[in-house]
Formats: C-alpha cells, sequence, structure tokens
C-alpha cells in the first residue's frame, strides 16, 4: 500500500508498506543480481549504507542454484540473510540482454543459458513460478524491452504482447499467492509500460495496464541507448497517464542528473549498476562529479573521496590508501569504493526525499545539477 505524502509539480514523495517493511519514496534500490552485491559487501554493510530495497534477477537465480533450491532454503531473504524488501525482475530483460540465441513467441522465450549454454524455456507463468519460489517482496511483469531503435513496427505487436504477458502474470501470481506452500502469499506484481520513444503507445499502453489495478507500475524500455532528452520526454508524456497513488519505478535508471530528472517527472523506485560498476573501476560520485581514484594526482592525498560524505570508507581511508589498493588489485579496494558509491546514492535519494518534506526539491535539484557540472575535481 502506497500513501502520498507529499507533491511538488510532478515530483512525489512517498511510503510504500510491504510485508518486508517500509519503503521511503524516492528510493534507490542496491542490485544484488545473483544475490550478492558485487564488491564483496554483505547484507551487514548493506544496512550500514541504508540500503531500503535489494534488487535481484529472476534469470541468473534460476540458472544458478536454482529457484528450488533457494525456496527449498526458505526464499531469498533467508538465503542472503536480507530481512528488508526485495525486488526481482522478471527475467525478460536479462533474457535479450545476455542470452544467446533467443526466439520469441507468443507462449514466452527460448533461449540457451549464458553459463552453460543449456536449452530453457520462460514464459510469464514460468517467471511468475521462479520469483514465486524466491519469494521477494515485489514481482516485476514478465515484459519484452525492444531494441532502442526499434520501429513501430515492431513496437506495437511487440507492446500488445507485453500486455497479454501481463494478464498471464496476474493470474499466475493469484493462484501462486492461494497456494498453501508459497513462502511469501502477499508477493506484489509491478506491470511494465513499454512502448519505446513513441509517446501515443506509450501512453495508449499506460491506460491500458492501469485498468489491471496492480500495486505498482514500471517504466522499462528506457535507457536502452536513447537519447536523455527523448527518455525525459517519454517520462513527461507516460508518468501522468500511471496511477498518481501507486509507486512508479523506472527500471535500469541511472545517474544522479538522471534521478534528479526523473523524480522531477514522477518517479519513485529507481535502480541501476553504475554505483556499484563504477566504483570497481576507482570512479566514485561527489556532489562536484565523478572523480577515478587511478589518476596520478591522488598518490598522496590523504583526505576522504568526498569531505561531505558520512558513508563508512569516508570515515576512515584517504584517496591515496584506495589508490593503492586499487593499483595492487586488492578486493579492499573495489570494496571501499562501492561502499562509498551506494552510500552516495542512498544519500541523494535521503536528500530528495527531505528536499521534497520541505517544499524545496526545485532548489536542491539546481543546487546538485549545479555541482555536477562544476566537476572541479
Ligand atoms: N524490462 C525489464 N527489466 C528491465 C528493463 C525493462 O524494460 C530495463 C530497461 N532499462 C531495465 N531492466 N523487465
Ligand atoms: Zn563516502
Amino acid at each position: 500500500m502506497y500513501e502520498l505524502l507529499k507533491v511538488e509539480g510532478r515530483a512525489k514523495r512517498g511510503r510504500f508498506h510491504t510485508v518486508h517493511g517500509t519503503i521511503e519514496t524516492p528510493v534507490f534500490m542496491n542490485v544484488a543480481t545473483v544475490a550478492a552485491i558485487k564488491g564483496a559487501l554483505s547484507a551487514d554493510d548493506l544496512h550500514n549504507i541504508n540500503t531500503q530495497v535489494a534488487l535481484s534477477n529472476t534469470y541468473h537465480l534460476h540458472l544458478r542454484p536454482g529457484d528450488k533450491v533457494i525456496k527449498e532454503l526458505g526464499g531469498l531473504h533467508k538465503f542472503m540473510v536480507w530481512d528488508k524488501p526485495i525486488l526481482t525482475d522478471s527475467g525478460g530483460f536479462q533474457v535479450f540482454s545476455l542470452a544467446a540465441m533467443r526466439k520469441i513467441k507468443e507462449e514466452g522465450v527460448y533461449f540457451s543459458s549464458h553459463i552453460d549454454g543449456r536449452k530453457i524455456f520462460m514464459g510469464p507463468e514460468e517467471s511468475m513460478q521462479i520469483q514465486s519460489n524466491i519469494a521477494s517482496t515485489i514481482a516485476m511483469a514478465f515484459d519484452e524491452c525492444p531494441p532502442a531503435l526499434a520501429d513501430r513496427e515492431y513496437i506495437i505487436p511487440s507492446v500488445e504482447r507485453t500486455t497479454r504477458w501481463l494478464k498471464r502474470c496476474m493470474a499466475e501470481m493469484n493462484r501462486l499467492n492461494s497456494l498453501e506452500d508459497t513462502i511469501n502469499k502477499k508477493q506484489m506484481l509491478f506491470g511494465i509500460n513499454q512502448g519505446g520513444i513513441l509517446p501515443d503507445i506509450r501512453i495508449e499502453h499506460a491506460k491500458v495496464i492501469r485498468e489491471f489495478d496492480l500495486p505498482g507500475y514500471a517504466v522499462g524500455g528506457l535507457a536502452v541507448g536513447e537519447s536523455h532528452e527523448d527518455m525525459y520526454n517519454v517520462l513527461e508524456a507516460v508518468v501522468p497517464y500511471l496511477p498518481q497513488n501507486k509507486p512508479t519505478y523506472l527500471m535500469g535508471v541511472g545517474t544522479p542528473e538522471n534521478i534528479l530528472e526523473a523524480v522531477d517527472r514522477g518517479i519513485d523506485f529507481f535502480d541501476c549498476v553504475l554505483p556499484a560498476r563504477n566504483g570497481r573501476h576507482g570512479h566514485v560520485y561527489t556532489n562536484h562529479g565523478k572523480i577515478n581514484l587511478f589518476n596520478q594526482k591522488f598518490e598522496k592525498d590523504m583526505s576522504p573521496i568526498s569531505e561531505e560524505c558520512g558513508c563508512p570508507t569516508c570515515q576512515k581511508y584517504s584517496r591515496a590508501y584506495i589508490r593503492h589498493l586499487l593499483k595492487a588489485k586488492e578486493m579492499l579496494g573495489m570494496r571501499l569504493c562501492v561502499i562509498h558509491n551506494l552510500y552516495y546514492f542512498n544519500n541523494l535519494m535521503t536528500e530528495i526525499r527531505d528536499a521534497l518534506d520541505k517544499g524545496e526539491f526545485a532548489k536542491y535539484k539546481k543546487m546538485r545539477l549545479e555541482g555536477y557540472k562544476q566537476n572541479n575535481n
């Protein structure tokens, strides 16, 4: 259940109640694709950096260790020792981006595993069954994310199929939630809006799926290679057609700039691999742009990554030491950078929520965007 606490323009400050606790929105979900945050972070680390939601993946967990194994062991929360909300992506997107030899049919997608080449079929029912076995808090609908440059002729039938798949997801989730041995009988399903960068198709699709009265809706199919301007235009067009009294989730986005712009256009939930991936490469975020810790100029720099940062890394460690660890390929170097970066994103969302609470989001957004543009590192 979503409480809309405050609005400023289209920006929303909300609170989403789940069986695994309350999510304050806007929120950045921390990506744990294979039930692990890349960079050797533990569940304790996640608590220490104020993570609210972990995001995991149907496709990856189905392949390894297997969703049936996770179910037998009591579900993903118990398995990864994380008691707060978990959102699972449906597998559709990962099949399209990772698997080889995929074939899309009305019933679902046939593909080969990227791990051992084994042939696999996944349709809406399979995706729901896997997510039910994993027992995530929020399950995502099984959709098709069309390529960035797909034309109308490709997108229209694809979106229509995604709608038919959504109906099948709903029916299957209802069935699974009523079964005796289902771990999370209150699992929630979010629908996914598609339609490429074509506003009319986006709006038409939003009108259809909002009638399904799901607990939340995502905007998928963005950040797949289109310009930022196209992405913001789609959000401006489509978000007004998604329910304001429910969470909206922009899948796979993005940079701090993207997040500020998308919050301004009515988005509540975000996720992105960027902070963890950049952290593993020694690229760390500050209020004045990203810095590359491999840079020679940090060799003798005993200051923290950011003087303004409250993260566990910045309380103790210097740029010079972390740079040394990274160059020596010591795992601790990556770990300290990922901890800082995820904290940075989580803290950005805290600041966004505080600004919305005070009715000062516009001012906050302007201040941050100016800081990023300066890039005085
Ligand atoms: N669909 C699903 N997962 C996703 C996307 C999508 O379109 C995207 C697009 N940015 C990221 N993750 N199911
Ligand atoms: Zn820090």
